[in-house]
């Protein structure tokens, strides 16, 4: 039996292999171009893998995913369909995750997006600035990235308010579920976090009804997926003012292509998928632990519901 490697990018494909194989001494893997039995694969580990890239893998117990969103894995009509699917739950990434929504609240809190424009000017102004205690923060999706951010924020004092699907409960996080929760959360928000999975319940969120009900200049910080974003309604939140600024690290086609609005936009940031990468030494730990359960049949962490999606 063996353990079939999938990267869809190339160019980190050779340091995926290295780190799994160095993590599974006792396993066969093999990759896409190896003259492999497909009967022989057990377990699949993918990251980003093109469509149709497990087709035909007739006896997969396992499809482990080297990244943490599985949205793009299951747009795939060839994955196959009573195959367990897991998604990576990593500390690395998480923290990694973490540091950049602190990262880009705080520079929202300062008010920096005002301060460059400021020094463009050459104005020396300075603002009046809210505490963190009186700063109200929203997080969409209370997962393992969610939780995560929200006890961060929490610690350096912000006021932070997070929403799931389902009943949650943080210390220090005011906790709300379903429409009427989110209402609740958006009521006043002055800076906003998606960290939600793109689903079929969750694609388009962030549109002119979300951003109607945020605190007038509200921050929005997409690290989500590219599709949670109506991109024109934002532009015109921007324009209206309503909107303050906008942190992108996701896009709906990434990269953007060069005539794309956002690259030059005033009141946007752009990061190039890369608030939480996932590290091959650590995510291929993960990923062994997942075939080491399969094969001594215990349960394997971060299965995902296909129904729901996440
Ligand atoms: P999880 O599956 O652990 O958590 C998902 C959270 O979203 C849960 O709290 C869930 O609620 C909530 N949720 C799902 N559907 C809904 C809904 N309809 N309404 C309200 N809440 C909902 O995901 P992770 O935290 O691991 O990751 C989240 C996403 O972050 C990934 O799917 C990926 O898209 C993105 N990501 C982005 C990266 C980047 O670099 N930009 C890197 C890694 C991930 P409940 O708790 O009730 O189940
Ligand atoms: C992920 C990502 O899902 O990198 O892990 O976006």
């Amino acid at each position: 039996m063996s353990v079939l490697l999938v990267v869809g990018n190339g160019k980190v494909e050779a340091e995926w292999f290295r780190a799994v194989a160095a993590a599974l001494p006792d396993e066969q893997v093999v990759r896409p171009g190896d003259g492999f039995d497909p009967d022989a694969v057990a377990v699949a580990l993918v990251a980003g893998p093109p469509a149709g890239a497990l087709r035909g893998l007739r006896n997969l117990l396992l499809i482990q995913s080297l990244w943490a969103g599985v949205d793009g894995l299951l747009a795939d009509p060839t994955l196959p369909a009573s195959t367990p699917l897991a998604r990576l739950v990593d500390p690395q990434l998480t923290a990694s995750m973490s540091e950049s929504v602190l990262l880009h609240v705080l520079w929202l809190h300062r008010q920096m997006p005002a301060y460059r424009r400021f020094q463009a000017e050459r104005a020396w102004r300075p603002l009046p600035q809210p505490s963190a205690g009186e700063r109200r923060v929203g997080v969409l999706g209370l997962g393992s990235l969610g939780r995560a951010a929200c006890a961060t924020l929490s610690g350096l004092g912000f006021a932070v308010s997070g929403w799931s699907r389902t009943e949650q409960d943080l210390a220090g996080v005011r906790c709300l579920s379903g429409p009427a929760g989110l209402a609740a959360l958006l009521d006043g928000c002055e800076i906003l976090v998606n960290l939600l999975p793109l689903t079929a319940e969750t694609g388009s969120v962030l549109s002119a009804g979300l951003f109607a009900r945020l605190a007038r200049g509200a921050g929005v910080i997409n690290m989500g997926r590219g599709r949670h974003l109506m991109e024109a309604d934002l532009l015109a939140a921007l324009d209206a003012g309503q909107v303050g600024h906008a942190v992108l690290d996701v896009l709906t086609v990434e990269p953007a292509p060069p005539e794309h609005p956002f690259w030059t936009h005033p009141r946007i940031t752009l990061t190039p998928h890369v608030a939480a990468s996932s590290d091959p030494r650590t995510a291929s730990a993960i990923a062994a632990e997942a075939v080491r359960a399969v094969r001594n049949g215990r349960p394997v962490a971060g299965l995902v519901s296909r129904a729901r999606g996440y």
